[in-house]
């Protein structure tokens, strides 16, 4: 089994990118901001108390964001690989995939980090705000509100698998196209690593 994790802040292309890398690669895709938007189209219980919070831009309660991994991994046993997006976003989101994949006897392979500076994030969510209905993409104060959650919250979450030394940094400005190359590029040399 092969795990990665694509890392960024709000906007950065995690969900772009993850589209294609799940195609090439055969891997199953879990976004915990698309379980969540599900379970908030679902108008679940956990769905409305999730909105409240990403209105805001404010991250959902971990426990709720690993409950969701947790029984995603356990519904697909026989997939060759998981693409984690969005998760984790903080330590304790870390700490808790990390003991889950020990069960699995199947580590994270690498975390693929993609920098892209702060205009161009404002810039590419109000555009999908245009179009995507998300209530979190239409107001510039709310984006920047994420962009800030994330410093506050989730940077440190590359400098846990820093020190396993499985973060990659790759540009993620650029064409679309391009910046998937330079990603397969480097599954590719940790694939061939592991064969
Ligand atoms: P997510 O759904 O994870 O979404 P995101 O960070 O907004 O976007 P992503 O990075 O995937 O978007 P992309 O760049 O592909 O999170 C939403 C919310 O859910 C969070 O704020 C939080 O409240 C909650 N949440 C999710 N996971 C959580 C967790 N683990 N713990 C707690 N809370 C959690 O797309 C952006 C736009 O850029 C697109 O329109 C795309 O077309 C464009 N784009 C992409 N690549 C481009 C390029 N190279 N050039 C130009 N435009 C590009």
């Amino acid at each position: 089994m092969f795990n990665l994790i694509l890392f960024g802040p709000p906007g950065s292309g995690k969900g772009t990118q993850s589209e294609k890398l799940i195609v090439k690669y055969n891997l199953m895709h879990l976004s915990t901001g698309d379980l969540l938007r599900s379970e908030i189209k679902n108008q679940t219980a956990l769905g409305n108390e999730a909105k409240k919070l990403m209105d805001k831009g404010h991250l959902v309660p971990d426990e709720v964001v690993i409950g969701m991994i947790s029984s995603a991994l356990d519904s697909n046993p026989e997939c060759d690989g998981f693409l984690f997006d969005g998760f984790p976003r903080t330590s304790a989101q870390a700490e808790a995939l990390d003991k889950l994949l020990e069960l699995k006897k199947a580590p994270i392979a690498a975390m693929l980090a993609l920098e892209v500076s702060e205009e161009e994030l404002v810039k590419r969510l109000l555009k999908r705000g245009e179009t995507s209905g998300r209530s979190d993409d239409t107001n510039d104060i709310i984006i920047r509100e994420r962009i800030k959650e994330y410093h506050r919250k989730t940077t440190s979450v590359a400098d846990h698998y820093k020190q396993a030394k499985k973060v990659v940094m790759v540009k993620g400005e650029g064409s679309i196209e391009e910046i998937f190359s330079t990603l397969c590029k480097e599954i590719d040399s940790r694939l061939n690593a592991n064969a």
